[in-house]
């Protein structure tokens, strides 16, 4: 079965273990027990494709920054989070993306999503939703708002960065294909006299 590699990126605290719990054993965690690296296994079935997720749960907080362009070396997807209560976690995000960009050596687009999260908590909000979808337009990508306490679009937010790395994939084959099949010589090219000749 096909795997797909999710690396988990944003701010110490902004719930990225909270979403990838609720997303892989299904309850919320209240307490805050900050996370150095976890890696969780979940099999599902996405746009009725079955596939096994693998999902990397990294660390926020500063220490730890070391670790990160491993951890995206190793991701294929991401999610890039922020908490809808701190700016200054929304602010962060740009960040991550340059750093993404960087370790991947490239500027085509990287199967990823901007995830507001808490949004259960809209009476401390201090990013609205505005602020998300213009960020998403810049950094092209999706955006969706989530509460892993409630499991709102926690599904969704994950199953959409498979969707984006599966559009990628669909275009890079086509890219090779269509590479592949100019290369080929054509039987049924002529040469101006007449005769066979080949086009590369
Ligand atoms: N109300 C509410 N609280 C949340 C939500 N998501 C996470 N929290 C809480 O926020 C705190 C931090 O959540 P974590 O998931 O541990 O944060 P993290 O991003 O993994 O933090 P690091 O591992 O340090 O990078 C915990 O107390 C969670 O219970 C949410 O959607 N709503
Ligand atoms: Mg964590």
């Amino acid at each position: 079965m096909v795997q797909h590699r999710l690396v988990v990126l944003g701010d110490g605290g902004v719930g990225k273990t909270a979403l990838t719990i609720q997303l892989c054993h299904n309850h919320f965690v209240e307490t805050y027990d900050p996370t150095i690296e976890d890696s969780y296994n979940k099999q599902v079935v996405i746009d009725d494709i079955p596939c096994i997720l693998e999902v990397l749960d990294t660390a926020g907080q500063e220490e730890y920054t070391a670790l990160r362009d491993q951890w995206i070396r190793d991701g294929e997807g991401f999610l890039l989070v922020y908490s809808i209560t701190s700016r200054e976690t929304f602010f962060r995000i740009e960040r991550f993306k340059e750093q993404i960009l960087r370790v991947k050596d490239t500027d085509d687009s990287i199967p990823m999503i901007l995830v507001g999260n808490k949004s259960d908590r809209s009476g401390e909000r201090e990013v609205s939703k505005e602020e998300g979808i213009a960020l998403a337009q810049r950094l092209r990508c999706d955006f969706i708002e989530t509460s892993a306490k409630n499991r709102v679009n926690v599904e969704r937010a994950f199953y959409n960065v498979v969707r984006a790395l599966r559009k990628e994939q669909e275009l890079e084959t086509r890219i090779k294909t269509s590479k592949a099949a100019t290369k080929r010589p054509d039987s049924n090219a002529k040469g101006k006299d007449g005769k066979d000749c080949v086009i590369m």
